[in-house]
């Protein structure tokens, strides 16, 4: 019987690395009927003949992209190509803050700046209480800075497809050589290169980051509508001053999450995406209670 933790998927195969090697395992059936998927991240008991015998208990479980035991989420935007979308990017802020795991947003592309709209929205983001920082792959900006983050931890890479993820953990460990992609000519879109979440060793041999195909957008359907402010940190030092207990922040009167909106304390731009985001899974889970 072995003991690792699982770093590739594919199918019903799942790779399971301990101290340096890697063995091939099958799941059995038995998680099927127990309705658990084995993850990235999971640490697992493997038999001798291969097959994976048990998952051990989760500390906590990202749902996209998939992953288990995760320390720390970097959020991969290119300030330009593809432009970044700010609603999206507090999608993947809500979906990390949910399970308790710390999220650093790594703005990328950082040689493509040409005006003042990410230095903006860097002091948007480190107001709301998010560490930023700025890095090129291109220009091996920054890299030093988020090699030292991911040391001794367990961190996902995600964000849209074309920010950098892969040619950002090319440029942190020179042994990698992840497969990176062109934009699609007319839109400037990503064209998911990274098709399958890989964990990767970290050469210090402390520590695994995830590489993961990215989205373009992220449903958050499992996620309490009535939670959703609590994910917002900024929001936090003002659910105290809101009337009403359960305050949507949205209708009601007296709402301390508005005065701080009005106050400029709360970024107008993420308060929007807020309740956008509240009303769009609102009225999903509204609608299925029905079903
Ligand atoms: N100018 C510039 N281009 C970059 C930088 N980082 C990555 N790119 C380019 O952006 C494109 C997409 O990079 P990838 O690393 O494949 O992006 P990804 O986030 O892994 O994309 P998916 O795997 O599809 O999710 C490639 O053409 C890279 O060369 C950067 O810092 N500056
Ligand atoms: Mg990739
Ligand atoms: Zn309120």
């Amino acid at each position: 019987m072995g003991e690792g933790t699982i770093i590739a998927g594919v199918s019903s195969f799942y790779d399971v690395y301990q101290q340096g090697a890697v063995t091939r395992c099958k799941a059995r059936g038995l998680f099927r009927k127990e309705n658990i998927t084995p993850v990235i991240g999971d640490h697992v008991r493997f038999s001798d003949q291969g097959y994976l015998e048990e998952i051990l208990p989760r500390k906590n479980q990202l749902v996209r992209p998939a992953a288990a035991n995760v320390d720390q989420v970097v959020v991969v935007f290119a300030i330009k190509n593809p432009n970044p979308h700010y609603p999206l990017l507090d999608r993947f802020l809500v979906e990390s803050a949910q399970q308790s795991i710390q999220a650093v947003i790594c703005l990328n592309k950082w040689d493509l700046k040409e005006d003042d709209q990410a230095d903006e929205m860097t002091a948007v983001y480190e107001s709301a209480g998010y560490q930023v920082i700025h890095t090129s792959a291109y220009l091996k900006e920054g890299i030093a800075e988020l090699r030292q983050l991911l040391e001794g931890k367990v961190t996902v890479f995600t964000g849209p497809s074309g920010a950098g993820k892969s040619s950002l953990l090319n440029a942190v460990d020179s042994r990698l050589v992840l497969q990176t992609g062109q934009l699609s000519e007319k839109v400037q879109r990503g064209r998911n290169t990274t098709r399958h979440a890989k964990l990767i060793p970290l050469d210090s041999g402390n520590g695994f980051v995830a590489d993961t195909p990215g989205f373009t957008s992220l449903h958050l359907e499992h996620i309490p509508y009535p939670d959703l402010g609590q994910y917002y940190p900024e929001f936090l030092p003002w659910l105290g001053d809101c009337r009403f207990t359960g305050c949507s922040h949205i209708s009601e009167p007296d709402c301390g999450v508005k005065l701080g909106v009005r106050r400029g304390e709360i970024s107008a731009q993420r308060y929007d995406s807020y309740s956008e985001l509240y009303q769009e899974i609102r009225r999903e889970q509204e609608s299925n209670r029905w079903k």
